[in-house]
């Protein structure tokens, strides 16, 4: 296809779509802010821009046409409907039970089951229909994430049809057995789309070929993805562990860009993810959140707060993290009633039986440590289960002397963005786990080993005696960093890059 036939139309999909429903208030519509909100801000502006994802609940079929309407003319979105039968295997039994522990090295976690891979598999299927139906020719795709990794191929044999090959129609064809779906590669009236890019990215870490070949349905996986044109990490360690996947599982050859795939040349990149630190330092001059900051100063006068902000999730190291703090307060008992740690976690996935015995075991040394070295007027840990609105956040990050993430894996973790972003004024010490994709680039941390729990324990003790201005010399460098690498920078790299690449299955791109 002439690149000037192309078209300049972004359709973004991903598991959740940024806007809620509420079937208890007659249909109230909300959107929210994530961080994909804001990283595609950019590109909305640019381009013709349609989302397209699940709602997260079950709408009734005869709602089906009312909420797409609204959807589609007040938010520029496509729903997928999910019934909850299909959903919660898909979403809870294969992305959060199998893909989302290994991919975070945690097999110990997984839990494989047939009807989960099914329904993940008809999940797939459903969102590739619903984007066939909204794609033109010549659009670019930009599948988001884990949940979504057969969708690449499965779209490809909607919208090539003919033109996708014999290996791909009987891949295809072992995806859709026993699947509850209408397939219309069969249909004559669908026309075949030319020239649309798929781009892939992926939000987690890609583990390493000798963790990811644990997973039964490995080649099925790998095979949706490799129907992309581009596919995106957040590290150059992800891209590489993607690569030598096609390697050993494939037999595929791969260049440090891309992978050959049939007459398709997959590039594979890296992205960075960042945040908008803008919205942190505009919240944290705001009256309201002025005084709140105040406030919390005067409650918290001649102690040095630790603050912790994470989803309550087996990968985010809060067990680790309060060991360490354990170990610091035993090791340094002039610091007893001096040092707390504001711990937030975030109520996550309830329904995934793993995440109920993180929560007593949390409970558990909270209580434990509290106990421990807690006084009547003091205690070492504030812990809360749940989130907090934007300006509180906030103004626990502003107040805070430092931030501690202690990941065993994670993507990239954005609190720590978060976190400098609001410390130009009192620099305050990022302790970063060597195991969050944000340590590759955040030089100006103490990075830790979240199992080396002395270590930890020091690196709270170098963080809270650490003199001036070596603190503002290691703010500069991350706010420096955070600064450049926002979020509406990886959405426009990413973007720009997909545009770049020449459309063609049949040549391969050779830049
Ligand atoms: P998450 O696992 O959700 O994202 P992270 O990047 O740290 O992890 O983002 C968490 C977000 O939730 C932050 O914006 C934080 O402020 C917010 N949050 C957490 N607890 C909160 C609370 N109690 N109250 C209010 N807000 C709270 C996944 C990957 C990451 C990757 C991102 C983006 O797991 O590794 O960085 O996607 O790609």
């Amino acid at each position: 296809m002439p690149d000037d036939a192309a078209s300049n139309r972004l359709i973004v999909v991903s598991n959740r779509l940024p806007v809620t429903v509420s079937r208890r208030f007659d249909d109230e519509f909300k959107m929210s802010s994530g961080g994909l909100v804001s990283a595609l801000s950019g590109c909305k502006k640019q381009m013709d821009f349609t989302w397209i994802g699940w709602l997260g609940i079950e709408i009734p079929e005869a709602d089906h046409e009312h909420v797409t309407n609204r959807l589609r003319d007040e938010y520029s979105c496509q729903p997928v409907f999910l019934p909850d039968s299909v959903a919660d295997k898909y979403y809870n039994g294969f992305a959060n039970e199998m893909l989302w522990p290994l991919f975070h090295y945690h097999p110990g976690e997984m839990n494989f089951d047939e009807t989960n891979w099914s329904a993940y598999r008809q999940a797939n299927a459903m969102f590739a229909q619903v984007v066939n139906s909204q794609v033109k020719s010549g659009d670019m795709v930009w599948v988001q994430d884990y949940h979504l990794m057969l969708l690449p191929m499965m779209l490809r044999g909607l919208i090539e049809k003919s033109d996708i090959g014999e290996g791909t129609h009987k891949e295809l064809d072992r995806l859709h057995r026993g699947i509850d779906i209408h397939d219309p590669r069969n249909d004559t009236t669908n026309d075949t789309k030319l020239g649309v890019k798929i781009g892939w990215f992926l939000h987690t870490p890609f583990p390493s070929s000798e963790i990811y070949r644990i997973l039964p349905v490995r080649r099925e996986i790998l095979l949706g993805i490799l129907h992309c044109d581009l596919v995106g990490f957040h590290t150059y360690d992800y891209a590489r562990h993607f690569l030598s996947s096609c390697t050993r599982i494939m037999g595929l050859s791969a260049l440090p860009n891309g992978v050959q795939f049939g007459d398709r040349f997959v590039h594979c990149g890296t992205f960075p993810i960042g945040i908008e630190p803008s919205q942190f330092i505009e919240t944290i001059q705001k009256p309201n959140v002025i005084k709140r900051i105040e406030s919390l100063k005067k409650r918290f006068e001649g102690v040095k707060i630790i603050c912790g902000v994470d989803r309550l999730d087996y990968i985010k190291g809060v067990p680790q993290k309060l060991h360490a703090l354990e170990v610091f307060l035993h090791q340094h008992p002039e610091w007893i009633g001096k040092v707390c740690l504001v711990q937030l976690a975030i109520p996550s996935r309830g329904g995934v039986e793993e995440y109920q015995t993180l929560r007593a075991r949390v409970n558990e040394l909270v209580g434990r440590i509290n106990g421990r070295f807690g006084t009547v007027e003091f205690m070492p840990i504030h812990f809360m289960h749940k989130s907090l609105s934007f300006d509180e956040l906030s103004a626990l990050y502003a107040i805070s002397d430092a931030c501690l993430v202690s990941s065993t894996r994670d993507g990239m973790n954005l609190v720590s963005y978060e976190y400098i972003s609001t410390q130009c004024e009192n620099h305050g010490v990022m302790i970063l786990s060597e195991f969050a994709g944000a340590a590759q680039s955040f030089h100006g941390s103490l990075i830790v080993n979240p199992w080396n729990i002395a270590e930890m324990a020091n690196a709270i003790h170098e963080a809270v005696t650490m003199g001036p201005d070596e603190r503002a010399d290691k703010h500069s460098k991350l706010f420096k960093y955070v600064s450049k690498y926002t979020s509406s920078f990886w959405g426009t790299s990413f973007v720009s890059e997909l545009k770049r690449i020449k459309y063609s299955h049949e040549t391969k791109d050779e830049d």
